[in-house]
C-alpha cells in the first residue's frame, strides 16, 4: 500500500458514509460508475480551450468525452448551448456575472438567511457583493417569497441581472414570474438550480428553461453526479444576443479558469446518462415524497417548519421553540448519527455560526431506498435526540440497524 494514512481515512470516511443517515440536502452519493470516471487516466490530461480548439496537444478522446458530456445536458435540459467547464457553482456563477455585466452593476439577489447563496450577491465579502452593486430580496414572515415585493423591489433598484436561486428554502420557485419581472426592468435571468436540478429533471419541480436566459447548475446535489458545474444558456438568452454562449465560453476560460477537469466532465457525462433513465426520474419523484413524509412527522413532533412545510428535498427547522440552537442541535445529532446542518432562520436573531435552524434533507437517503417508512422513524430520532440527549446512544444503535439494511451502493 503507498499511503496507509490516507487509505485508512478513505476506509473510515466510507464506514462513516455508510453508518450515519446524510441528510444535509446539498450532498449525494455519485454512482460507482462516476467515481469511476473521476477517478480515471482522464485526470492526467491538460485541455486548455474547447472541443477542436484546445492550447494542448493528445485531446483525441477528451474532446469526444467533453463533447458527449455537452450533447447529454442539452438533451436533458432542453437548451441550445451548455458549458460543462466550471470547477464548481460559485465560479460558475462568477463566470455568468464576468460574461454579462460590468464591474458595478447590479446583481439582486434571494439574501442568505433567506435561503440565498454567497455568490448571489452577498455584500461586502463576496466577490459578487464587492465587485457588483448588490440589491438583497427575503422571504417574508411567512417562509415564502413575496413576488409582488420582489417586482416593486427589482422597479426600484434596476438590477442588471436577477438571481433566481436557492440553497435552504423549501418551496417551489416561480420562475415564469422571475421571468416576468426581470423582462420588466430589462435585467437579466439567471436561474441557479443546483439544489433542484435533479427535482427538474423528475418533473417534480418546474424548469426554469423557458424564461431564464442562463441556468448554472452545480452537478453533485440532486443531479447526483461529482462535484462540478455547467452553464446552460437557453433559447430566450440567445434571442437576446446571439454571442452569450460564446461570451460564457470566454468568460470560463480564459477569463476565469484555466485547465478543465476533464475527469470530471467524463464523470458529468455519466451522471447525465444515469439521470436520462426512467428510476431517475422516480429517484426525484421519492425524494419529494420522503421529504413530504418528514415533514409532516416532524410537525406532529412539535417543530416548527420554515413556511410550515415542503415542496421539494429539504426542510428547514426553525428550533426556537424547542430551547436550542442550531449548531448544539446539528452536533448532538450527529453524535446519534443523524448528520444535519445548522442554518439561519429567516430573520435570524443569532448570528451565522450559531443560528436558529437546522436544514436537512431527503437525496442521499432517496438514493439509498429509503422511503416513508424510514422517514417516520427519522423524524423519531431526530425528536428523541434533541428532547432527550441521553437517548443518543439507543438512537445510534437503532441508527445502525436502519443504515445496514440499505447499503449506499445496492441501488445506485
Ligand atoms: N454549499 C452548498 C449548500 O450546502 O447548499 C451551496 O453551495
Amino acid at each position: 500500500m503507498v499511503d496507509p494514512q490516507i487509505a485508512q481515512l478513505i476506509e473510515k470516511e466510507k464506514e462513516r458514509q455508510e453508518n450515519t443517515l446524510m441528510m444535509i440536502p446539498s450532498e449525494n452519493y455519485a454512482s460507482l460508475a462516476v467515481l469511476e470516471a473521476l477517478g480515471s487516466v482522464v485526470q492526467n490530461k491538460y485541455a486548455e480551450g474547447y472541443s477542436g480548439k484546445r492550447y494542448y496537444q493528445g485531446n483525441i478522446n477528451i474532446d469526444k468525452i467533453e463533447t458527449l458530456a455537452i450533447k447529454r445536458a442539452k438533451k436533458l435540459f432542453a437548451v441550445p448551448h451548455v458549458n460543462v467547464q466550471p470547477y464548481s457553482g460559485s465560479p460558475a456563477n462568477a463566470a455568468v456575472y464576468f460574461a454579462l455585466l460590468k464591474p458595478g452593476d447590479k446583481i439582486m439577489g434571494l439574501a442568505l438567511n433567506s435561503g440565498g447563496h454567497l455568490t448571489h450577491g452577498y455584500p461586502k465579502i463576496t466577490f459578487s457583493g464587492r465587485y457588483f452593486q448588490s440589491a438583497q430580496y427575503e422571504v417574508g414572515e411567512d417562509g415564502f417569497l413575496d413576488y409582488e415585493e420582489i417586482e416593486e423591489q427589482a422597479i426600484a433598484q434596476r438590477p442588471k441581472i436577477i438571481v433566481a436561486g436557492t440553497t435552504a428554502y423549501p418551496r417551489i420557485l416561480d420562475f415564469e414570474r422571475f421571468g416576468r419581472i426581470a423582462d420588466k426592468v430589462g435585467a437579466y435571468l439567471l436561474a441557479d438550480i443546483s439544489h433542484i436540478a435533479g427535482l427538474v429533471i423528475a418533473n417534480v419541480h418546474p424548469s426554469p428553461v423557458p424564461y431564464a436566459d442562463v441556468v448554472m447548475t452545480t452537478t453533485h446535489k440532486t443531479l447526483r453526479g461529482p462535484r462540478g458545474a455547467m452553464i446552460m444558456v437557453t433559447r430566450k438568452g440567445l434571442a437576446k444576443d446571439g454571442q452569450m454562449g460564446k461570451r460564457i465560453d470566454r468568460a470560463v476560460f480564459p477569463g476565469l479558469q484555466g485547465g478543465p477537469h476533464e475527469n470530471t466532465i467524463a464523470a458529468i457525462a455519466v451522471a447525465l446518462r444515469e439521470a436520462q433513465s426512467k428510476p431517475f426520474r422516480e429517484y426525484g419523484k421519492q425524494i419529494v415524497k420522503n421529504a413530504q413524509v418528514l415533514a409532516r412527522e416532524l410537525l406532529r413532533m412539535g417543530f416548527n417548519l420554515v413556511s410550515g412545510g415542503t415542496d421539494n428535498h429539504l426542510i428547514l427547522i426553525d428550533l426556537r421553540n424547542k430551547k436550542i440552537d442550531g449548531k448544539t442541535a446539528a452536533v448532538t445529532l450527529e453524535k446519534a448519527g443523524v448528520v444535519v446542518n445548522a442554518n439561519a432562520i429567516p430573520h435570524d436573531p443569532n448570528p451565522p455560526y450559531r443560528p436558529s435552524g437546522i436544514r436537512l434533507g431527503t437525496p442521499a437517503l432517496t438514493s439509498r431506498g429509503m422511503k416513508g417508512r424510514e422517514m417516520t422513524q427519522i423524524a423519531h430520532f431526530i425528536s428523541e435526540v434533541i428532547k432527550i440527549p441521553e437517548e443518543i446512544k439507543m438512537v445510534k444503535n437503532i441508527v445502525m440497524k436502519m443504515t445496514n439494511q440499505f447499503p449506499i451502493y445496492k441501488n445506485i
